[in-house]
């Protein structure tokens, strides 16, 4: 009952930190360092009791999240057709939500085909390259949530979900790659001591078969997320000595997946402690405000950084009042629950 009690809340912590990093991020998106002052002013301002503002709204991060969520819910499982329409009603319904170019153009193919081959159009971007963004792990907690009692589950459903717009090796790389991390932390113990280079080391073994060119694409670089997180470690051994900039500079804070899951992860485990300049206890809180201050795509940093330190922590770490100044955090809270019910008679 204890551990029911405890993964229920794993479950609402992960899907709220991935709603709170996007509402929270979007606002800087696209700046380089945020400053760290002005951000701790933001999240004191959010964090009090009687500060009054405009909802801040969610942006195609979590749009496309509760497409999956709900394909899965209704589903109980990935259905890649079902999945293919969510996502273009949902981006014609509301097209605002600050979706790039490029993944338009597939929502216009797929209703222009009927939604015949879910994954035809999106393998026809960039001259058939397919697109590396990080669309794909932006959105893929709840398949970490669902399928984390089996690893080989957790890939192969990562995969098919993304594929419906993102066909690219490092787009489907990185999106196996965030949903690991979250299944990692979802079995993790929470009071227990989480070492970070075991941490990056488990993810590591798991790249290592995830990146063997079995589709024979002789690529230049067949392991990138491997050397990725071979970085990783490295700064999070350097620790306060890694300036920001250093950060930025080898990991990477763009809409690429290769230059921004691997940031998402070291944001979780290198806010485990103090950073300089953030003044809060709360470690899931300092996630967000390192993720966001590094700049860049600082909503989907955040958010993917938050949807891992939200299932290693639980849904107790996330501040009431940063929760209320959300738009549908209560909605998502909600399908945390049904998600965990469902996975529970699965
Ligand atoms: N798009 C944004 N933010 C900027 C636009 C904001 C909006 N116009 C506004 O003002 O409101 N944010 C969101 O997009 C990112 C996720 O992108 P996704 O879904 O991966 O898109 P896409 O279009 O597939 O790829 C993103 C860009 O990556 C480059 N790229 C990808 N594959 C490529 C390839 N094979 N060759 C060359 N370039 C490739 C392109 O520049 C794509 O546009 C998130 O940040 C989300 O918040
Ligand atoms: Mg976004
Ligand atoms: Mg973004």
């Amino acid at each position: 009952m204890k551990m029911d009690i405890l993964m229920a809340s794993k479950y609402r912590g992960c899907l709220l930190g991935a709603l709170l990093g996007d509402c929270l991020g979007a606002p800087y998106e696209g700046e380089s360092l945020v400053s760290k002052v002005v951000l701790q002013q933001y999240f004191d301002k959010l964090g009090g009791p009687y500060f009054k503002a405009p909802v801040k709204m969610y942006t195609d991060d979590t749009a496309m999240t509760k497409c999956l969520l709900n394909n899965i819910l209704s589903n109980r499982g990935v259905e890649p057709r079902d999945l293919a329409k969510r996502f273009t009603v949902e981006y014609f319904n509301e097209p605002r939500r600050g979706y790039g170019q490029n993944v338009i153009d597939v929502f216009h193919k797929l209703r222009a085909e009927k939604f015949e081959d879910p994954f035809g159009p999106a393998r026809a971007q960039f001259n058939g390259g397919g697109s590396y963004g990080n669309g794909g792990a932006m959105r893929i907690a709840p398949i970490a949530l669902f399928y984390y009692k089996s690893l080989s589950d957790v890939i192969e459903n990562a995969k098919v979900s993304t594929k419906v717009t993102h066909t690219n090796k490092k787009g489907v790389d990185g999106a196996v790659l965030q949903a690991v991390a979250i299944c990692q932390s979802l079995q993790s113990n929470p009071e227990g001591k989480l070492n970070p280079q075991e941490f990056s080391d488990k993810l590591f073994n798991v790249m290592a078969s995830v990146e063997k060119d079995e589709e024979g694409l002789g690529l230049d670089d067949p392991t990138p997320y491997q050397a990725q997180l071979r970085v990783v470690k490295d700064l999070l051994e350097k620790g306060d000595a890694a300036s920001d900039e250093e950060v930025q500079m080898k990991l990477g804070t763009s809409v690429a997946a290769l230059y921004s899951v691997p940031t998402a992860i070291f944001c979780f485990l290198r806010a485990r402690t103090n950073i300089p300049e953030i003044e809060t206890d709360n470690p899931f809180r300092r996630t967000l405000q390192y993720a966001i201050s590094l700049g860049g795509d600082t909503d989907t940093i955040a958010s993917m950084a938050g949807a891992i330190a939200g299932a290693f922590y639980g849904d107790s770490f996330i501040p009431e009042n940063l929760k209320k100044h959300c738009e549908s955090s209560q909605e998502i809270s909600d399908l945390a629950d049904s998600l965990y019910d469902l996975t529970k008679k699965a």
